[in-house]
């Protein structure tokens, strides 16, 4: 327990979580594995439209991730509208094909291979919503004075990670995509010189004939190991 003085300074409150009995745990970790297992990143969106207040809660989701000091330094930009799609579609499809022509090396293209991917993201106009997330790199205090954010980077792949999870617990379908570079993307939404684009997450249902590609996870033994 925190001293009586800092407790005088900085609020605490008690937290507790009820006891699970092992079996309980064993089933309950073992259900959420098989669900998020069946998270797939996807390339064929629907254009079915989704509320706007699901999305809402997807991203106050992804706020409850840690963040260094708490300090939560990231911005979601939620694109619905079909003209500023349209913009960010002709902008990245621009830089991605100048990637796949001459940025990307011989052994990374042949890696994607099995993805089947390319310089074509028509899911940036199809999806009913693009999500983009933002680095806060610095925040203005009060006397105008560049204030640094800590842990920025993992922060933020901390509170994607929590979105993609709620994103696939809705029932929707999701694609991490990070055209680059990105800074077109600054400059579309006209967001601030603290923000940087981290990654654009397009959000809808999949396509009624929606297709991923047939890869496998590793296995634990490849993965993990107890000391
Ligand atoms: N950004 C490109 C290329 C790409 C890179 C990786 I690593 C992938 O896992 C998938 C794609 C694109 O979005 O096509």
């Amino acid at each position: 327990m925190p001293d009586k003085k800092h407790i005088e300074d900085h609020p605490y409150i008690t937290y507790s979580k009820p006891i699970l009995t092992d079996k309980e745990m064993l089933e309950r970790s073992k259900s959420f594995y098989d669900f998020m297992d069946n998270r797939r990143s996807v390339r064929e969106f629907s254009d079915k439209p989704v509320p706007r207040k699901v999305i809402e809660n997807l991203i106050k989701t992804a706020s409850t991730a840690p963040s260094g000091a708490h300090k939560q330094p990231w911005t979601f930009c939620v694109v619905e509208n079909p003209e500023v799609k349209k913009q960010i579609r002709i902008a990245a499809e621009e830089e991605e094909l100048e990637s796949y022509e001459s940025r990307m090396s011989s052994d990374w293209l042949e890696d994607l291979k099995p993805l089947g991917t390319d310089w074509h993201k028509p899911f940036l106009e199809t999806a009913p919503y693009l999500i983009i997330v933002f680095r806060r790199i610095y925040e203005f205090g009060a006397d105008g004075k560049k204030k640094n954010n800590y842990y920025v980077q993992e922060s933020v792949v901390l509170a994607c990670g929590f979105l993609l999870a709620a994103i696939h617990d809705a029932g929707l379908v999701s694609l991490t995509h990070t055209p680059s570079p990105m800074n077109f993307i600054s400059k579309i939404l006209n967001r601030p010189e603290n923000e940087k684009p981290f990654l654009l997450i397009p959000v809808g249902y999949p396509a009624d004939e929606c297709w991923v590609p047939d890869i496998r996870r590793k296995e634990l033994e490849d993965i993990c190991v107890f000391y």
